[in-house]
């Protein structure tokens, strides 16, 4: 998922993965700002599927799995096959028994540049977009000359996690690295979806229809473990639909492969150097078969795309046959998916949040997740669903999510949409997660139009655009094309100054206005 596809995992897209603790490396947190979703789906056109497309996306955040396969077509088709045989060269000599000096032959995996186990595209031979000194294609290169001896250094790490030597040999025997994910991790797409054609590829009767289905199928794994942890059937059923369509997208990388060549090449080794060291455990323990854990570029896998990380802190043994089972198992999925909802804070009872209307010249300024307040609050304001429904709960505490600003719909998030964005820190991840398992329980769309005039701006205009405003003095931070809070805060107060709604929407009009037309 290049230029237009990219792969957003949960471990590419946040600091917690799938509930993994927050990590040095954050920046690429920022890639999903709240209304730029998972890039990857521009590639749309090139996918049969554009739904599917999304999952690439999706999976984005675990979303490699499902997302990933088709990113990797999207990519494939965007990308020269160059370097091949420059990198072939480098890799050839790579194989080879990580414990036996005498470098035998190699018992599987033939070297190929882009992983001949799954056959992807190869690595570009290219630097990396993001310039960290580890990206360059010169440092990719000597660190994948050193995989064998990264792997095999790993062993004392792996020996205090209880993986014994004979397994330990035999899940890294023939390992060779997929340098392929080096340009997924570095991808900087030019284009990217806007929230509501993301929610329109997300949220579709056929995916509806699946996710009815698998309900009315796993009736009884639903019921009990909603009785047993409180955490409501059509979430899981929606997390489920919305990382892998239902397990028919969840990637075909080798986890084992995917979190060596992340643990020893690139910018991140620190940070996949648990999750690679994660995956050893779940196949030491016999949970899973090295054949099941496969998935996203960034070692997500199964139906719900668990990093390695996460299955260790939230997977459960739904059906009591002694294995953790979240691939194959949909006693495991469901009971395992609901605990990590449950363990993150999930609320039984409650819904994620509310879809509002917002009165005309509300202050925008308090459209923050760090401003949290009663509904009731919010009511005095003036703001009031669309069909004039009573808030069932209006003594909960939300905070104002305007995705389009003033142009589109308001939302008033409660802590069950706190948790979903634990799950994958992305605002329109969780809020198509939240509609989409309001649809499952019958619900209907959303009630007001979004702005569907307004384009996506590209990340040339993403960079000049934080680059203007910090030419007047309203941004402080470096200027990277990634929209977070601050981007916003800085939008918002330049739209102040210029006397027009200080909602923080990125619009082309906004832009014109700073480049002073
Ligand atoms: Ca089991």
């Amino acid at each position: 998922m290049l230029a237009c596809l990219q792969p957003l995992t949960k471990a590419d897209v946040g600091p917690r993965p799938h509930g993994v603790e927050k990590k040095a490396d954050t920046k690429i947190s920022s890639l999903l700002g709240y209304w730029q979703p998972q890039p990857g789906l521009l590639m749309a056109d090139f996918w049969p599927d554009r739904w599917d497309m999304m999952q690439s996306v999706a999976g984005l955040a675990k979303r490699a799995g499902s997302v990933t396969s088709g990113a990797l077509v999207a990519a494939a088709l965007l990308l020269p096959a160059c370097a091949q045989a420059q990198a072939q060269n480098g890799l050839s000599n790579l194989f080879g028994g990580i414990f036996s000096g005498s470098n035998p032959a190699p018992a599987q995996a033939p070297p190929g540049p882009g992983g001949a186990q799954t056959g992807a595209q190869p690595w570009s031979g290219e630097d990396g977009a993001s310039g960290h000194p580890l990206m360059t294609a010169a440092a990719i290169r000597e660190a994948a000359g050193n995989f064998n001896n990264c792997v095999a250094g790993m062993w004392p790490d792996a020996a205090r996690r209880g993986i014994t030597q004979e397994n330990f040999q035999s899940f890294t025997a023939g390992l060779a690295p997929d340098l392929r994910i080096m340009d997924l991790m570095d991808s900087q797409p030019e284009f990217t979806k806007s929230i509501w054609d993301y929610l329109d590829i997300l949220v579709n009767d056929n995916r509806l229809a699946k996710g009815r289905e698998v309900l009315a199928k796993y009736k009884a794994q639903f019921d009990a473990t909603e009785r047993a942890t409180g955490v409501d059937r059509y979430i899981i059923a929606s997390i489920w639909g919305i990382e892998s369509n239902y397990s028919t997208q969840m990637g075909d990388r080798s986890v084992l492969q995917s979190t060596a060549t992340l643990a020893c090449i690139g910018r991140r080794q620190a940070y996949f150097k648990d999750e690679f060291l994660s995956a050893l455990e779940i196949l030491n323990r016999g949970d899973l078969r090295p054949e099941q854990m496969r998935g996203s570029w960034a070692g997500a896998f199964g139906p719900t795309q668990f990093m390695p990380t996460a299955f260790k802190r939230f997977a459960v043994d739904g059906d009591g046959d002694g294995r953790r089972d979240v691939v194959d198992n949909p006693t495991d999925l469901i009971a395992s998916t609901a605990n990590n909802l449950k363990k993150d804070g999930w609320q039984a009872g409650q819904t994620w949040g509310f879809e509002v209307v917002v009165p005309q010249g509300f202050n925008y300024m308090q459209a923050d997740r760090a401003k949290a307040m009663p509904i009731a609050q919010w009511e005095k304001l003036g703001l009031k669903r669309p069909t004039g429904q009573p808030f069932p709960h209006p003594a909960e505490k939300a905070y104002l999510l305007a995705p389009a600003g003033a142009q589109g719909p308001g939302f008033l998030m409660l802590q069950n949409y706190r948790v979903i964005m634990k799950y994958n820190p992305a605002e329109a991840y969780a809020l198509a997660i939240g509609h989409f398992a309001d649809r499952l329980r019958g619900g209907a769309p959303f009630v007001q139009p979004w702005p569907r005039q307004e384009r996506e701006l590209s990340r040339t205009e993403r960079l000049e655009l934080q680059q203007l405003l910090a030419q007047r003095g309203f941004y402080k931070g470096t200027p990277d094309g990634q929209f977070g809070g601050q981007t916003r805060e800085a939008l918002r107060n330049f739209q102040a100054s210029i006397g027009v709604p200080a909602d923080g929407f990125a619009s082309s009009d906004v832009l014109e206005r700073l480049r002073g037309r």
